[in-house]
């Protein structure tokens, strides 16, 4: 998967000294244009069920586009472009191409350590015109399954995500209070409203190719796709080795690793 030259030496210290203070940090272009249209291309055979990959996670968008009327565990569905959300991308040799890129290993090398896992990849697609917005929420709780709580994403925009497509939002600094409930996820109302999430967040669009450090604890949502073109990022959550899967109903969850040592 081709990187811009740039990324080979991207100072990282800036960025990595504002995702800690603030929670998120632009990394500025990463993919060329080629790269991340290809990925998009490979989404968009995905969804449509002309490259079927086995194992593959899929949500489709409610029929009404509000978050609240999904259908849970329903799956693939026949050919859409309405896909909201697809998982475990590492299993399409291409996108698994994009996750164990060399500038992403040297950041998650910086933050996690040596040897570092994979706890998931998503596609985060927005049908043009119609793709449901993503509630305020935190990346991880009680679902997540873990030992200790996960801290690094790398969200990349497939497309161009300006506002009215729906691009990322954050609460600046919001990382630093923790789960804001026990549980983690969405973020109550009475949250937001204690903290004024709606004055003091901040937009972040970002043309195509271009990458996002975002703190798994960082308060952040996206919008509904308003433009007449699709909305496409990945987001990719990685986690360290001392990291464990604390389910017990079923096999503890086996990580897959991404970089080893040398
Ligand atoms: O890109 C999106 O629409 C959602 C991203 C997100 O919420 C996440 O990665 O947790």
């Amino acid at each position: 998967m081709k990187l811009l030259p740039q990324t080979e030496h991207l100072d990282l210290d800036g960025p990595i000294a504002h995702f800690q203070t603030h929670g998120f940090a632009r990394l500025g272009p990463v993919l060329t244009e080629g790269s991340a249209c290809r990925l998009a291309d490979r989404a968009q055979a995905l969804m449509q069920g002309e490259h079927p990959v086995p194992g593959m996670f899929f949500q489709h968008d409610s029929p009404t586009g509000r978050y609240e009327d999904l259908r849970f565990n329903a799956g693939w569905v026949g050919p859409s472009e309405r896909y909201r959300k697809l998982e475990k991308l590492e299993l399409d040799p291409l996108f698994a191409s994009f996750i164990e890129n060399p500038l992403f290993e040297r950041i998650t090398r910086r933050l996690l350590g040596e040897t570092v896992y994979l706890y998931r990849s998503v596609l985060w697609n927005k049908a043009p015109g119609v793709g449901m917005a993503v509630p305020w929420h935190q990346d991880d709780g009680v679902f997540w399954g873990l030992d200790r709580p996960p801290f690094l994403q790398i969200w990349t925009a497939l497309d161009d995500a300006p506002p009215e497509a729906g691009c990322l939002e954050v609460v600046p600094g919001s990382h630093r209070g923790g789960l804001a409930t026990p549980a983690g996820g969405t973020i109550t109302d009475a949250c937001l409203k204690a903290a004024d999430a709606e004055a003091v967040k901040t937009s972040l669009p970002a043309r195509r190719g271009e990458s996002i450090l975002v703190h798994n604890h960082t308060w952040h949502r996206t919008g509904r796709n308003r433009t007449d073109s699709p909305r496409r990022a990945i987001s990719i959550s990685f986690l360290d080795e001392e990291t464990r899967c604390t389910r017990r109903r079923r096999a503890p969850r086996q990580f897959k690793r991404l970089f080893s040592p040398g």
